[in-house]
């Protein structure tokens, strides 16, 4: 039996340990315990196990060994991770799919509760999907937008509009390479097809099947579920709130909601605020309704509206053991099954609210986007029912500052105003050196590693380094509970270089700019940067890298697959589910190297992730014939030179600035 690790060894989080501390005290479990408990199974985990039909399952350990189909060891590898990056697409995708419904509905009238929050995001939308706008209604245009964007799901041939979106450069790369997708559903349909027993057992292949399935959620379902959710709830901007389990309230209803599509959420945040159901909460005795999320649909209520954030993923358990939580809302993905038996300890009533997601021993409440409202309010009323029931509360009082809500739309303006927004002050900064290039840390908590240390690692190190980084998904609830979404951090951590563009720009030094379908938006800002020049003109030019240094999920594979598609850089933590294949290794390595200008690989060490990361960054930096990156360069400009200044005497501030007088 593998040891047990102590609380800190389980998590960096100050809020978690101390729940962590208390769960053991009185002897319930979590993933972490369990994780401990169980060792991951060591075929399984290197991608050695084939479960495609009933002959085995084969595991493949032996030297020269093959299935009883005779599936090769670098077949098999490749088809668990087609099949991998095929349910993750599918979940984005379909999360896409269902945004795409409710914008229909709420154009058509038959959704009332939805309004068209940007319509200027919607025009831009028409546009790229080819919906005249001129002289038509919002209603008009958005329900013509929603069929268009419905049918890519079902395409059968031609290519997934949001691929024009991309780099010239990069469409070419693809279409010459037969992987632009035909349709969403039809690419995710053709890797089940050609993974199953007796198809596709060419392993380059597979990936290309997997590749061109990656791409339709990266360049289709996600990014069209980040572009119509700003339609319909309006595009992230700067916003201030707070993360990590101290904004749970000890004398408020307490609401969870998690999982990740914002359709619920954001009508339970509109119920909260009903005065007849702030009313009924006092009746109750408590002092008012507070909303807090988990994983990414904390992600899309933060930076839409600024909910705070209860924390990431390995949160989710933690929130209930503070024994102050009514009600656990989810839609989708992401869910424990164990919150239901851990919320059997408390009087907090686990709600599943998707036609896709029911929990056994889980209130079901489905939501139907037709009476939105309505059913946000009786959820909230029944969270409301359960205060009364509330037993002793242990909550840690630990949260942080943030600063969240970075689209693609804020960036380019804080960089270049209204008139003349642009990705150029970046590019410049970048092209100068005094940013040396920029990380995009996404992804995950993974209970076999300490929650959040790497995240929190390899973000400290890289503003050390002047790097600025981007975050989506958990990753980026990570740093915001580290205090390090805010403009202090560039002054704490960062390099003279950094500081200075953040001082100027008035941006902290790690932006989140939302959920894990969000990370479209950093494609659009790799391909803004690649079409505004002096950084290459492709995507795979720029100086910048892909993280998930604690991933977990299926969905981590699909977006780091299309990344690298992309010409990006990927590198994951955590595990390598490709370890069993030396020769899938070097196909998504050197292999998608040479095909895509990007690449994948699967690094255990933080310290090694850190030091290939800056060493790719300096290296297209050489490419591209920027001056060598040095920090002794900057930081005696700006500001912190103005206050040296100040701190002189006259005379010495003269000579300093001009000279001794001759
Ligand atoms: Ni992303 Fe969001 Fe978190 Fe991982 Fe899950 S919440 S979609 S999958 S765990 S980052």
């Amino acid at each position: 039996m593998p040891k047990a690790r102590t609380p800190e060894e389980r998590s960096s989080d100050p809020a978690a340990v101390e729940v962590l501390k208390y769960a053991e005290e009185f002897g319930l479990g979590t993933a972490f315990s369990r994780a401990d408990s169980m060792q991951p199974c060591p075929i399984g985990s290197d991608g050695l196990c084939c479960k495609n039909c009933f002959m085995g399952p084969c595991r493949v350990v032996k030297d020269g060994q093959t299935g009883v189909c005779g599936a090769t060891v670098e077949t098999i590898v490749a088809r668990n991770l087609a099949r991998a990056i095929a349910a993750g697409s599918s979940a984005h995708s379909d999360h896409g799919r269902d945004m795409a419904f409710t914008l229909k509905a709420a154009a058509t009238g038959e959704a009332a509760d939805y309004k068209i929050r940007d319509p200027y995001k919607l025009f831009t939308l028409a546009d790229n999907l080819g919906v005249a706008v001129e002289g038509r209604s919002v209603e008009e245009i958005a329900s013509d937008v929603a069929d268009i964007a419905i049918s890519q799901f079902g395409q059968q041939t031609g290519e997934v509009i949001c691929v024009g979106r991309a780099p010239a450069k990069r469409q070419k790369i693809w279409r010459e390479l037969g992987v632009v997708p035909r349709g969403i559903d039809r690419e995710v349909v053709e890797v089940l097809h050609r993974t199953h027993i007796g198809d596709d057992q060419d392993p380059d292949h597979i990936l290309d099947a997997a590749v061109r399935c990656a791409l339709a959620d990266g360049w289709g379902g996600s990014m069209l579920a980040s572009d119509i959710s700003d339609v319909l709830f309006g595009t992230p901007s700067p916003l201030v709130s707070q993360a990590n389990l101290g904004v749970l309230k000890d004398d408020e209803v307490n609401i969870i909601i998690h999982g990740h599509e914002p359709t619920l959420s954001e009508m339970i945040l509109a119920a909260t605020g009903d005065p007849e159901l702030i009313e009924y909460a006092e009746s109750q005795g408590a002092k008012g309704i507070n909303l807090a999320g988990i994983c990414c649909t904390s992600n899309e209520t933060l930076v839409r509206q600024g909910v705070a954030s209860a924390g990431n993923f390995l949160h989710q358990e933690l929130a209930i053991l503070t024994g102050s939580v009514e009600a656990m809302v989810v839609d989708v993905q992401c869910i424990m099954q164990a919150l239901v038996p851990l919320s059997e300890n408390f009087h907090t009533e686990v709600i599943t609210t998707s036609k896709k997601v029911k929990i056994s021993g889980a209130t079901h409440m489905e939501f139907d986007e037709h009476h939105a409202l309505d059913i946000a309010r009786q959820i909230v009323r029944r969270a409301i029912d359960n205060f009364p029931k509330r037993g002793e509360t242990h909550i840690p009082d630990v949260s942080s500052d943030l600063v969240a809500g970075f689209s693609h739309e804020y960036i380019n303006y804080a960089l270049g105003g209204v008139m003349r927004g642009s990705f150029r002050p970046l590019n410049d900064a970048i092209a100068a050196g005094r940013i040396r290039g920029v990380v995009a840390n996404v992804g995950c908590n993974n209970p076999r590693v300490t929650q959040d240390a790497t995240h929190q690692y390899l973000v400290e190190e890289f503003l050390k380094n002047d790097v600025l980084v981007v975050e989506t998904g958990c990753g980026a609830i990570a740093s915001a509970k580290q205090g390090l979404l805010l403009g202090e951090s560039a002054l704490e951590y960062a390099g003279p270089g950094l500081r200075e563009v953040c001082e100027a720009v008035g941006m902290p030094p790690v932006l989140h700019m939302g959920s894990c379908v969000d990370n479209t938006r950093i494609l659009t800002v790799l391909t803004q940067m690649a079409s505004e020049g002096g950084l290459g003109d492709d995507i795979s030019d720029i100086p910048a890298v892909g993280l998930a240094p604690e991933w977990m999920s299926e969905k981590a594979l699909a977006i780091a697959t299309y990344a690298a598609a992309s010409g990006a850089y990927v590198i994951m933590g955590t595990t390598n589910p490709l370890k069993g294949s030396e020769e899938v290794q070097r196909l998504i390595n050197e292999g998608w190297r040479e095909k895509f200008g990007g690449r994948l690989e699967f690094v255990i060490d933080p310290e090694e992730i850190l030091q290939r990361t800056l060493a790719h960054i300096d290296e297209r930096r050489a490419a591209l014939k920027l001056p060598e990156y040095d920090a002794s360069k900057w930081g005696e400009s700006g500001d912190k030179r103005m206050l040296q200044l100040i701190e002189l005497p006259f005379e010495e501030r003269q000579a300093a600035l001009y000279g001794e007088p001759a």
